[in-house]
């Protein structure tokens, strides 16, 4: 078994939740903030049997889309500036991060 984790931006997460529910896999959904950027984002938890990992792997990928966000860069407060940039930058952030764990036990009560 494996647990799958996947951030996800907030956009997708409806879509990407129903689409795992629709093909049948239990899902979680964790209310996340990405370091970066410091915004909100979703982080699903997804326990499966190896086997499936790939559909899972499929559906996250046909409900998540790549964006362009703009950063506005926080003032360093009487810190060093050197490294400062005082407007907007744009970044792309990924439809989804997502990391495949080994589970060791699983268990229900
Ligand atoms: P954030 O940390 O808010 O990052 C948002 C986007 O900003 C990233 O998109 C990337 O394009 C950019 N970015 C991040 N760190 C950067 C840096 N040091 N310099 C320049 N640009 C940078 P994604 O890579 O698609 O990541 C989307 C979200 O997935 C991240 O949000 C974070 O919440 C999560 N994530 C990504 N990689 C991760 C990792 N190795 N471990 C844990 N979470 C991760």
């Amino acid at each position: 078994m494996k647990l799958i984790m996947a951030v996800v931006q907030d956009d997708d997460s409806a879509r990407l939740m129903e689409g795992l529910v629709e093909a049948k896999f239990r899902a979680t959904k964790l209310a996340s903030t990405g370091g970066f950027l410091r915004s909100g984002n979703t982080t699903f938890m997804i326990g499966v049997d190896d086997e499936k990992v790939d559909k899972v792997l499929h559906v996250i990928r046909e409900n998540c889309q790549s964006r362009e966000q703009f950063m506005s860069p926080i003032s360093p407060m009487g810190g060093n500036t050197d490294s400062y940039v005082p407007y907007p930058i744009e970044v792309e952030v990924g439809g989804a991060t997502v990391f495949v764990l080994p589970i060791e036990k699983f268990v229900q009560y």
